[in-house]
């Protein structure tokens, strides 16, 4: 029997590229880049409170937001990888304010295009809490060898490739979806390689924990004011009240969440008429993941996949988790 009896990250791309549609080797490069751009990020936030680079970068996204320095560093460690990499001709990242071009020798016929999110939930960095990196994969609508343009980015979600996210956590983990499952996959430090540890993973179809900040519910619609309250309400039958669990790293809370079963709420506030998340870096591809693992993701009106952008910041409202209970949550938006 081997002695190695664990499936790394790049082991597994390969065994499994026979699933995918598009051109296999190429597809597994850009699959296997994104990982050696997640190892790097989990090096430099591990090392966050050593180096002299958490705080603020001195520049704000376009949104306004203070940058964090990890923020810009994540963003470009991961465009450095996919520039290298040349599988890639445009990214689109939470972090710039427009489009960024891949011009490289080996980048001429690139067919994808990548959405990220390079370091999510940036005010945790400070205090040494859970962060996460999403990103997501299209194949371009434009022709190969030409330049990309905002076309390719105002794909529908359901169009996606693959999309995963890595969660520097007690552990660093990387979750991915390529349409046939979830699988999760956790850093080894021993050898630097991602591991499966988590195969098909699939989230519970009821669950009791509520992931919403609470802070807003003043002015949360009335069907998620109703909705709250009722998790808070005693019953023994079904098993309420729930726990309300909320970190604000999107990434932690949808993890927690997919293990556990739990439902998480980001409706429109005063402060944020369209919700806060943006659909491209972070909707949709924790969307199609929560999908693929048996889960619910809608704006209380509409499947977040079927949404057509309309803008690369573009927010939603977004409720997703356990499919009881988002479809509860949905019959009292409805009402
Ligand atoms: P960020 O991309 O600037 O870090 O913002 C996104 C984060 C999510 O991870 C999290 O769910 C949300 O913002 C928390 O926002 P709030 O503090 O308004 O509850
Ligand atoms: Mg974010």
């Amino acid at each position: 029997m081997s002695k190695f009896n664990v499936t790394t990250l790049g082991q597994f791309i390969i065994e499994r590229q026979h699933e995918i549609n598009v051109a296999k080797g190429e597809f597994s490069r850009l699959l296997r880049d994104i990982g050696i751009a997640a190892k790097t990020i989990s090096r430099e936030v591990n090392r966050a409170g050593l180096a002299d680079i958490i705080g603020e970068a001195g520049s704000s996204n376009i949104q306004g937001e203070d940058q964090k320095k990890l923020d810009v560093i994540a963003n470009d460690l991961v465009i450095d990888c996919l520039t290298r990499g040349g599988e890639v001709c445009a990214v689109a990242s939470e972090e710039d304010d427009d489009i960024i071009f891949i011009d490289s020798p080996v980048s001429k016929n690139a067919k994808y295009i990548v959405c990220m999110d390079p370091l999510d939930g940036s005010s945790n960095i400070d205090v040494n809490v859970s962060i996460g990196t999403i990103f997501s994969i299209y194949q371009r609508v434009t022709s190969v060898g030409t330049k990309a343009n905002t076309e390719d980015f105002y794909q529908p979600g359901n169009k996606m490739l693959a999309a995963g996210y890595v969660i520097y956590g007690t552990s660093t983990m990387l979750v991915y979806t390529t349409g046939n499952g979830v699988n999760g996959f956790t850093l080894d430090p021993g050898i630097g390689e991602f591991c499966l540890s988590h195969p098909d993973m699939k989230i519970p179809e009821m669950g009791k924990i509520y992931s919403y900040n609470e802070g807003n519910i003043l002015s949360a619609p009335k069907g998620v004011q109703e909705y709250i309250t009722w998790c808070q309400q005693y019953d023994k039958d079904t098993n309420r009240p729930y726990s309300a669990r909320y970190i604000g790293s999107m990434v932690a809370d949808f993890h927690r969440n997919l293990l556990k079963g739990g439902i998480f709420i980001y409706p429109a506030t005063d402060k944020a008429p369209n919700g806060k998340l943006r659909l491209l870096y972070e909707c949709n591809p924790m969307s199609f993941i929560m999908e693929q693992a048996g889960g619910v993701s809608t704006t209380g009106k509409e499947r977040i996949l079927d949404i057509v952008p309309n803008a690369l910041h573009q927010r939603v409202p977004i409720y997703m988790g356990s499919k009881g209970m988002v479809n509860q949550l949905l019959e009292l938006l409805d009402k």
